[in-house]
């Protein structure tokens, strides 16, 4: 897989600019990490609002604004939390961006990035986040446990995305805190809310189910959450917009 090779260069690379024991003395591995399967086991609105410049499959969404304005117009909105992108190739994102954002928000901030190394871990935590998105997809079982594991021990919250029912078998393990379904099929870049509705029922009770992609509508939320989800991943229907803290606070309350 393309992604994933391009992703192993890169951290390989990462590895000899910044150690990891230069990653380890970074100033925010002292901040307290907020839980974001906490915030959205008390919240109604599920929000968790997405920075996201631009996607393979839409190719450019916003360009235009900058990522500080961005989440601090989503804090505003009342979200539970915030992605942000930090994959560069595909996304346009950087850490750069994460470490913006955790300067202007105090709102828990997942690290949207492909991961397939423990050291983008330790760099998800040295840069701010409060929690690590795991790909079912692209990893096995065994990176799963090891990288849930790394992260359980720098606090930071998992969430664990599947899209289809052999990856959620696969996955099911008690260091994860939320389940994520996406969406979105990675190969055909289609979007169904049914992988959602269809994977609900495996899900055990125990993690906090997120939707992820393509939620445009408040009917759909409303729907999703008779399925038992308590999070929703939303970013292209926000950030297509001049302002998507405003297009966010229109999907709470
Ligand atoms: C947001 P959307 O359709 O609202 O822009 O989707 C989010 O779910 C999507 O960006 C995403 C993603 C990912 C991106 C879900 N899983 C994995 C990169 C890698």
């Amino acid at each position: 897989d393309k992604i994933v090779a391009d992703k192993r260069k890169e951290v390989d690379l990462k590895k000899k600019l910044i150690t990891l024991p230069q990653l380890e003395s970074a100033l925010l591995m002292e901040r307290t990490s907020v839980s974001l399967a906490a915030v959205l086991r008390k919240s109604n609105s599920g929000i968790i609002a997405e920075h996201k410049r631009r996607s393979p499959s839409k190719s450019v969404i916003n360009q235009s604004l900058n990522v500080q304005n961005v989440v601090k117009g989503y804090a505003e909105a009342g979200v539970c939390g915030m992605s942000v992108l930090t994959d560069g190739k595909y996304f346009g994102g950087s850490l750069d961006d994460l470490v913006l954002a955790r300067a202007a928000v105090n709102n828990p901030l997942l690290r949207k990035e492909f991961i397939i190394d423990e050291y983008q871990i330790v760099e998800a935590k040295a840069y701010g986040a409060d929690v690590i998105l795991l790909i079912a997809a692209i990893l096995t079982r065994e990176e799963i446990k090891a990288y849930s594991e790394l992260a359980k021990s720098l606090g930071l919250d998992v969430l664990l995305e599947v899209h289809n029912e052999e990856e959620l078998e696969k996955s099911l393990m008690p260091n994860l805190d939320m389940l994520g379904v996406n969406n979105r099929n990675l190969k055909t870049f289609k979007v169904s809310l049914e992988t959602s509705k269809t994977l609900s029922q495996l899900i055990p009770d125990e993690f906090v189910k997120v939707s992820e992609s393509g939620i445009s509508s408040i009917e759909a939320i409303r729907d999703l959450k008779e399925y038992g989800y308590q999070g929703f991943l939303i970013g292209e229907n926000f950030m297509k917009t001049d302002n998507p803290g405003a297009s966010a606070k229109a999907f709470i309350n």
